[in-house]
């Protein structure tokens, strides 16, 4: 997919796992969706994951399924085997995680992102061949356990400053209220979990953070 493409999807990334999820994962994936999401990330992950392989698989293609059938890509969290098994449109690591260096021959044109946390990290992600970075926490979250310091906008102004061209999107305690500075310091959108998971409306909670980052 090409960087413009890959901008697009950015805007508003939703990322879950069944432990994020209070109410039916399905549905909350399907009313994300109905509430403008443009990209999707399966992390089933921490306490409350599902965790029988077989399980994570079934639940992964369902998820796939109801993610093309309106066209929002479906990224796989960490599991490179399972993304390629069921043929999932991308993959997602973090630092300590598969190298995307060493994984990048194998995806065959998979989109590959990858979490980083400073701009020496976003640099070697360019260089490893990623599509895109991951930039957090931005602000505090409680949706990872092992989560480093948040620091507000300060490494997506620094990635920017430093010309590292590279599509990117912001993650960590992002809200409505707080979107719009992400987008401002120089992301191509936001990541979030909680913010649309554990609504009781995630269409109406996806629409309001939509409106914050196009307007
Ligand atoms: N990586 C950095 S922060 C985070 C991940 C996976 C969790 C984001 O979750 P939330 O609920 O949007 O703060
Ligand atoms: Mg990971």
């Amino acid at each position: 997919m090409n960087r413009n493409r890959i901008k697009q999807h950015l805007a508003l990334y939703f990322i879950a796992g069944t432990q994020d999820c209070p109410n039916d994962i399905e549905e909350v994936v399907t009313g994300s969706i109905e509430g403008g999401i443009t990209l999707f990330q399966f992390r089933e992950k921490g306490k409350g994951s599902l965790h029988p392989a077989d399980e994570i698989e079934q639940l992964a293609v369902r998820l796939m399924q109801i993610c093309r059938n309106s066209n929002i890509p479906f990224i796989v969290n960490d599991d490179v085997e399972l993304a390629l098994k069921i043929g999932a449109d991308g993959i997602h690591v973090g630092q300590d995680d598969a190298k995307a260096s060493e994984i990048i021959t194998r995806l065959n044109g998979m989109i590959l992102g990858v979490s980083v946390h400073s701009a020496e990290e976003a640099k070697r992600a360019l260089a490893d061949g990623a599509d895109y970075i991951g930039v957090g926490p931005v602000f505090p979250t409680s949706s990872k356990e092992d989560a480093k310091e948040a620091k507000g906008t300060a490494v997506i102004e620094e990635i920017k400053q430093a010309g590292i061209d590279i599509p990117m999107v912001g993650i960590g305690g992002i809200t409505a209220e707080n979107a719009k500075n992400v987008v401002k310091a120089g992301a191509d959108g936001v990541s979030a979990i909680s913010s649309i998971s554990r609504s009781e409306n995630p269409a109406a909670a996806a629409r309001a953070l939509k409106k914050e980052i196009t307007r």
